[in-house]
């Protein structure tokens, strides 16, 4: 009797304090509403549960793997035999279990990419697993990766291409639709559950040049009815784009954006009214919502490739990224309230390759090592719901600016801060900082805007006993329901390789004083190899691999490898269209990318194509080319097709790519390398532009160098 009597109170006295009302992923505003009565609506749209348990994974995986695989493509043209298809070894076993052991906790396959081929046994079309000689046309890559996941307990999503390069019926709207809708059925009911579908942006012109109208609606609904459960992410309505494929978000990263979701034509007026998109600076500012009539709870998903490419080029095997570049990616993706897809391509044998394996395996000994100790864990102070570990118990801050203390139990010695808000209740935060007690007085080692389900921020290593968060301000009261204190250990940065146009190479590194050692035989440089005293001198090309080490090599970083071809310092510049007086053509073959060629830009000024030729200064065996766009953020004039001529005598010309395209330039902007399969003796090349990656009649060019290797 006297326990439910008590029972009874507390229920009482708890539906005593005012509920606020939650709008689940999306809110619309009245007219007659100010900024601030929006603001405090706008700190109540929340995430639907899928969203939400989305967002715990923090670490999620991507598997771009197909023809392309075999043609050493980054965009397949839709005309790839499937006989090419033939992985030796593959084991999607071996997959799962190292993305697992790496910390991922979905992985999501290109069921279909662009090319239309497909890695299943689809009934739409022949265009499949099928037709190949892998398992003598018997093979299911998805089923074998579905296994996998069931085995190792991790969550599947799938890529299904809407863009199609082989469908006849492409760009024949409501056919392409129902074709493309059955093969979506397949995937959503052949293979069990399926956690994340994920629809590219990427659309093109189909085999016959025609564009299709993509039937948002019916791909939705087709979504809703067969999995539930499912995100749907990219040109989806539940997670977004961050906007690059370079690994990074934003600083200010708003969950409830502007941003209509996805495809249907009502949302994309919507953006286009507010002139807003998924690479948008502000998603969600007190100023974009005070031009807005709907809020979105819309959270950021940053895709990233391991190696330059999403899928695999034997090229590329010494181009796996950094551990230090990796560690940033993570503090840039997770730490910025997002969730990291990072890709790792299955090679020809259809295994992840040793050198993305021992990445993988580094990158989580280093997380690891960093998590071991959070030394705010169960401190003395009155916010304990922040410090006891548990994700559903949060501190509340009413009033702005407020702090909390956290007595950390004597000296402690940290740089890296992880702080959480219980986004279950919406993203509130606008401004917060992070002081630490140094010698008696406070010193702010963080601050910055929003946090969302994560921040995470690495600061100078300090020594400190005592810190002191603040909430600067916000747009209602907020939960912070974990906070982490945390000492990354120290990344030494990994020598950079350069060459100037004469042939030198020079190597460097940020760490103070450090000692190089280098090889250009191709073997790991230790500690004992050729010590970098002096630049060194590689006109006709070759590998150097170097390495930094420091405290009397006791720690080294990681090696950096370079490959370099024949270098430009006999080249000339023959001819050229046109240049702008800032940016000279003959920075085409500098021998540095930071100098670009641009040809003038604005109004009326002369369209593509834009052309330069070369004089190599002697004939050589000619196999490719390469192409490096301007390095800086703005990549205005970046070439997407291109024809490439090669001459013997600068006057008689063979076009040796006519029409080609730099795939994927305009969302991955690297380096590319393109072979001929064949070699061409030539003393003269030209290059010419055909079209942008955007509808600009300008160039820009980095560099260009050729392929004789
Ligand atoms: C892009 C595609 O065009 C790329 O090939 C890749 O699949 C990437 C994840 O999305 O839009």
């Amino acid at each position: 009797m006297m326990r439910s009597l008590l029972g009874l109170l507390l229920i009482s006295v708890v539906s005593c304090a005012p509920k606020e009302q939650l709008h689940e992923k999306k809110v619309s505003f009245t007219s007659e509403m100010n900024l601030e009565q929006k603001v405090a609506e706008a700190a109540r749209v929340v995430p639907t549960k899928q969203q939400l348990d989305w967002q715990k994974l923090e670490m999620t995986a991507f598997i771009h793997f197909t023809v392309n695989t075999f043609t050493d493509m980054e965009w397949g043209h839709g005309d790839e035999s499937p006989q090419i298809f033939n992985p030796t070894q593959l084991d999607t076993r071996q997959w799962v279990k190292n993305l697992k052991d790496a910390g991922m906790k979905l992985v999501i396959l290109t069921c279909k990419h662009h090319d239309g081929f497909c890695l299943w046994p689809t009934k739409t079309t022949d265009h499949s697993v099928v037709s190949s000689p892998w398992k003598d046309g018997k093979g299911d890559v998805v089923k074998e990766l579905r296994a996998a996941c069931d085995e190792f307990g991790m969550k599947f999503g799938v890529y299904l291409s809407p863009w199609d390069r082989n469908a006849s019926c492409y760009g024949d709207s409501p056919k392409y639709n129902e074709f493309f809708v059955k093969q979506l059925t397949e995937l959503l009911t052949w293979y069990g559950k399926v956690d994340e579908v994920w629809f590219d942006g990427a659309c093109g012109e189909g085999p016959n040049g025609k564009k299709q109208e993509y039937d948002w609606d019916s791909y939705y609904s087709t979504i809703k009815e067969l999995q539930p459960e499912a995100v749907v992410a990219v040109v989806g309505e539940d997670v977004r784009w961050v906007g690059t494929e370079s690994g990074y978000g934003r600083e200010t990263e708003w969950s409830v954006t502007a941003l209509a979701p996805g495809g249907r034509p009502a949302n994309k007026a919507q953006n286009a009214k507010l002139k807003i998109g998924s690479t948008s600076h502000d998603l969600g500012s007190r100023e974009m919502i005070d031009k807005v009539d709907n809020l979105y709870w819309f959270p950021a998903e940053v895709d990233v490739s391991i190696r330059p490419g999403w899928f695999y080029h034997k090229s590329q095997d010494n181009q796996v990224k950094s551990l230090a570049k990796m560690v940033d990616i993570y503090f840039n993706s997770v730490g910025r309230n997002a969730v990291l897809l990072l890709n790792i391509p299955p090679d020809q044998r259809g295994l992840i390759h040793e050198n993305d394996v021992k990445r993988l395996k580094e990158f989580r000994a280093y997380l690891d090592r960093m998590y071991q100790t959070n030394f705010i864990a169960g401190v003395n102070t009155e916010a304990s719901n922040a410090v006891d570990g548990n994700w559903d118990s949060a501190f509340e801050f009413t009033q702005f600016p407020s702090s909390v203390e956290f007595d950390l139990n004597g000296e402690k010695d940290v740089n890296v801060l992880m702080i959480q808000e219980l986004i279950s209740k919406g993203q509130r935060v606008e401004a917060f900082k992070l002081e630490a007690m140094i010698d008696g007085k406070w010193n702010t080692v963080v601050k910055s805007t929003t946090i969302g389900y994560k921040k995470l921020k690495r600061f100078q290593s300090v020594k400190t006993s005592k810190v002191r968060l603040t909430i600067e301000k916000a747009r209602g009261p907020v939960y912070i329901n974990e906070i982490g204190l945390y000492k990354a250990p120290e990344l030494l940065t990994e020598a950079r390789v350069i060459r100037n146009k004469q042939g030198w190479v020079s190597m460097s590194t940020e760490t103070p004083h450090p000692v190089i050692t280098y090889t250009l035989d191709g073997s790991e440089p230790t500690a004992k190899s050729t010590v970098y005293k002096k630049p060194i001198q590689l006109p006709k090309g070759g590998t150097v691999k170097a390495r930094a080490f420091v405290n009397n090599f006791s720690e080294k970083s990681a090696v950096t490898t370079e490959i370099f071809d024949v270098c430009p310092a006999k080249w000339s510049v023959v001819k050229f269209s046109d240049e702008h007086s800032g940016h000279r053509a003959t920075n085409a073959i500098d021998g540095n990318a930071n100098t670009m060629w641009h040809t003038p830009w604005g109004a009326g000024v002369k369209k593509h194509p834009h052309f330069v030729s070369v004089d190599l200064g002697e004939t050589l065996g000619i196999k490719g080319f390469t192409y490096t766009p301007r390095t800086s953020s703005n990549k205005s004039g970046t070439i997407f097709r291109y024809n490439f001529y090669v001459s013997k005598d600068g006057k008689s010309w063979k076009k040796v790519k006519s029409r080609a395209e730099f795939s994927n330039m305009k969302n991955n902007p690297i380096k590319q390398y393109v072979r001929f399969g064949k070699t061409y003796k030539a003393r003269y090349f030209k290059f010419e532009s055909v079209e942008g990656i955007a509808n600009e009649a300008w160039l820009s060019l980095g560099e260009l160098g050729i392929i004789t290797r």
